[in-house]
């Protein structure tokens, strides 16, 4: 089969949004305000596993590539996460969320609620970029497509929902709008400009379709603790 042109395949990839975890159960009651002060403070401590995960992946990615240019642009998302002088980052924004919220650093810093799904999708993804290679790794961030509209669906509808939690906290949301924005731009060309062939571009939706799995399975997981009740081994005896 022919190549999609450069606008299709990028139209392919768009269209993976509708299979985005905006569209989980676990998201859809917490934007709607139906989510419980535990829900909302186990989403903030398992989500902590996934963002503490981010410059780590990304450090692999950069230890992958062999090319200067990108490292030069890539470097960047490790700083927003890890902070730099000056700049907090988004790890210590995301425990601001967490103080917010009204838990304890150490709550969070503890990784002592992170679920058994949240901990194998995440290490999933991180260990799909260390052995993957650095263009496959970058097609797997594009997720972030579809990231402003769900931190845009925060931003809209906690404050009203949730007035229990203090606006300061809402800072990572904001901050993700413009940094989501330029990385997609950034993995995007690298995407686009790599996977040539119709049978690279479809595997380049797979591996979309794979980060995909990775952000609906933590939220499956976290679903099955925080709303019905049924975490790991909760029918031991
Ligand atoms: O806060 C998020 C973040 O820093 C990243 C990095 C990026 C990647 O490299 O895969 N993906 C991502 C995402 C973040 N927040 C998620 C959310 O729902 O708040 C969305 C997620 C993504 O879409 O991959």
């Amino acid at each position: 089969m022919s190549a999609w042109s450069r606008e299709e395949f990028e139209q392919k990839l768009r269209e993976k949004g509708k299979y985005y975890h905006i569209y989980h159960p676990f998201h859809v009651a917490m934007n709607g305000g139906e989510s419980s002060r535990e829900q909302i403070h186990g989403w903030v401590a398992n989500r902590f596993y996934y963002q503490v995960t981010i410059p780590i992946k990304d450090a692999a990615i950069m230890a992958n590539c062999t090319e200067r240019d990108v490292r030069r642009e890539w470097v960047q998302r490790i700083l927003d996460h890890d902070g730099v002088d000056g700049e907090e980052g988004g790890i210590e924004a995301w425990l601001r969320l967490g103080e917010a919220v009204g838990m304890t650093r150490e709550q969070i810093v503890s990784h002592e609620q992170v679920l058994p799904g949240v901990r194998f999708a995440c290490d999933a993804y991180l260990n799909f970029a260390r052995r993957a290679s650095w263009q496959e790794a970058a097609c797997s961030s594009l997720t972030e497509l579809f990231a402003p509209k769900i931190h845009q669906s925060r931003l809209d509808s906690w404050p009203t929902h949730y007035p229990w939690i203090n606006a300061e906290g809402y800072q990572y949301f904001r901050k993700r709008l413009s940094e989501a924005r330029r990385d997609v731009q950034h993995g995007l060309n690298i995407t686009l400009d790599h996977f040539k062939t119709r049978e690279q571009q479809e595997h380049a939706l797979d591996i979309l379709q794979f980060k995909l799995d990775v952000l609906w399975t933590m939220l499956d997981a976290m679903q099955l603790a925080y709303t019905y009740n049924e975490p790991p081994f909760h029918s031991c005896r």
